[in-house]
């Protein structure tokens, strides 16, 4: 008879989950061997419970699939929080599979005890904890229906480590994924009347797309409705930036005039996303006045600060699937709307070249970065003011992907770069990191060495948590209080994970970066970024 362990790995790898990564734990030793004795599961040892939260994040964004990962209880699960949250910020379906004390300890405060149901209860959708082996395969069942349908996001199985190891009489469920039910029609017609009748429109397109399929789905519905189309925030790689209906990115702060154009739109179209303060530019879009359609997938995110004319709790990829037989009808003219929009977009991309004395201004590394990466290249960002460049000046062209943390979570480059590469060897993997976040996390390499994975690590040294540094300036010029950064020797640091190094000092040096950015095979190239280049001016 199998054990409980053994009938939640089962029941993981009959959905097609081939990864999992973990920290190994006392607590979970059951679940580590069903895994051992399992052919269909790649297990993956981190560093961290952070690093392996952050993997599991990236391999579910790449995949589609949820992203599984194991932890040991109390001390482990709490460096796995910061997984969760991501998942939670960023919709992407994550299971955490935590070892949780025996028993007869539960809710005793016995070592290394916590009561996950009351400590993910604010981040997760679901937290759920096995007290019997044959709750196991409906526990697990549970939790993949809840990581996956509607809005994706993290779920939490706390599993004690007695249950793990017992004999489960209970069969294996098959799984369950609940699909939002499709438009009504008449809802259908409103939307598609609507939309003819709207001269300023735009699409605002966010997590479903991500979805496979959501991307092609997306463009082909824009195209058909002739609708220039935004991405909800750091979502820049679900549209082409090169098609003439991109008109950009809902990011921190965007430019005056974009803002102005957005604010002219007759119908924001926001399709499979959620209207947050960062998407909405701190709640000011859309203005009153200007006519909603919001459509996502659980009814408890619509209606929250900006009443829609239409809101619809559905799939948006079910919406466009059910608006394309009225397509026909759709309008073609809207030229000089749709123009603007572009002319605006395009004008925010643009790099003034600058040189300054303290090191290399970033934005022409990321300008550079970016005629170096292959076309289906996968970039990952860890936060930081380094990034700032590769979401406002880049292009990305899909399949190209951008793999940033919606929840500005700094310590996700590194691991998610490490994931990219295990799941996609032949593909150009690229990490852009700070000094800050890469020591954080960037231990992670270690895993991608052991692994013959191969990235390209591009660490930006400023020796400064610069985007803080940035705030500083601005409220407290002159007072610099805890941003500043004592560095180790990066380039030691990186030959120490036995990657080979580039020293980036000048911008005599770019011109080589680029050749080591074309050229296959690991790289880290530590750049000497110049912090006065994205300080306020004084
Ligand atoms: C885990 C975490 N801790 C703290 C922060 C706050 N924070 C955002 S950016 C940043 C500084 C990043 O510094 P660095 O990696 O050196 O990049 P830089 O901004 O200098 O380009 C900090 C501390 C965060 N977002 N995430």
């Amino acid at each position: 008879m199998p054990t409980a362990a053994e009938q939640l790995v089962g029941f993981l790898a009959a959905q097609g989950i081939d990864r999992a990564f973990c920290v190994p734990g006392e607590s979970y030793i059951a679940l580590l061997d069903a895994l051992h004795a399992h052919p269909r599961i790649d297990l993956v040892t981190a560093h961290s419970e952070g690093g392996a939260g952050f993997m599991a994040v990236a391999d579910a964004k790449l995949t589609g699939r949820p992203g599984v990962v194991l932890v040991s209880r109390g001390p482990g699960a709490c460096n796995a929080s910061i997984a969760v949250h991501t998942a939670e910020q960023d919709a992407v379906p994550l299971i955490l599979l935590v070892g949780q004390v025996e028993r007869r300890d539960l809710r005793r405060r016995a070592f290394q005890e916590i009561d996950y149901t009351v400590m993910f209860n604010g981040i997760a959708k679901w937290v759920g904890e096995a007290t019997d082996p044959d709750q196991v395969p409906e526990l697990i069942a549970r939790a993949y229906a809840m990581a996956t349908g509607g809005v994706p996001g993290p779920v939490v199985l706390s599993l004690p480590e007695d249950v793990l190891a017992m004999p489960c009489t209970a069969p294996m469920l098959p799984a369950t994924i609940a699909r939002p039910a499709p438009p009504a029609p008449a809802d259908t017609a409103r939307l598609a009347a609507l939309l003819r009748a709207a001269e300023r429109p735009i699409l605002l397109a966010g997590h479903a797309f991500e979805a496979p399929g959501g991307r092609d789905a997306l463009l082909a519905f824009a195209e058909a409705w002739n609708l220039p189309v935004a991405v909800s925030f750091r979502r820049q790689d679900l549209f082409p930036n090169g098609h003439a209906l991109y008109a950009g990115d809902l990011g921190l702060r965007n430019p005056d005039a974009q803002r102005t154009a957005f604010a002219e739109a007759d119908l924001i179209l926001a399709l499979g996303t959620r209207l947050t303060d960062l998407t909405t530019q701190g709640w000011t879009w859309p203005a009153p006045g200007q006519r909603l359609v919001h459509v996502c997938a659980e009814p408890r995110f619509l209606g929250w600060q900006f009443p829609a004319e239409l809101a619809l709790a559905a799939d948006a990829r079910a919406v466009i699937a059910a608006l394309a037989p009225e397509a026909a009808t759709a309008p073609a003219a809207r030229g000089a709307w749709n123009a603007r929009l572009r002319a605006l977009h395009l004008a925010d991309c643009e790099v003034v070249p600058r040189t300054t004395p303290d090191g290399i201004a970033f934005a022409g590394v990321a300008k550079l970065v970016e005629r170096a990466l292959a076309p289906d290249a996968i970039l990952t960002l860890d936060a930081g003011t380094f990034g700032a460049p590769f979401y406002r000046k880049v292009q990305w062209h899909p399949p190209q992907r951008l793999l940033a943390p919606v929840s500005g979570a700094m310590g996700f480059g590194v691991p998610a770069a490490v994931a990219a590469a295990l799941r996609f060897p032949g593909r150009q993997v690229v990490c852009a990191v700070g000094d800050g976040g890469v020591l954080m996390t960037g231990a992670e390499l270690a895993v991608a060495v052991a692994r013959g994975a191969s990235i390209k690590l591009l660490l930006s040294d400023n020796g400064s948590y610069a985007s803080i540094r940035i705030h500083q300036e601005r409220t407290h010029p002159g007072r610099v209080s805890g941003t500043t950064l004592e560095n180790p020797d990066f380039l030691a640091w990186c030959r120490a994970f036995r990657v080979p190094v580039l020293a980036v000092d000048t911008d005599a040096d770019l011109p080589a970066l680029e050749a080591a950015f074309r050229a296959p095979g690991p790289l880290a190239a530590v750049v000497r970024t110049s912090l006065e280049a994205v300080l306020p001016r004084r």
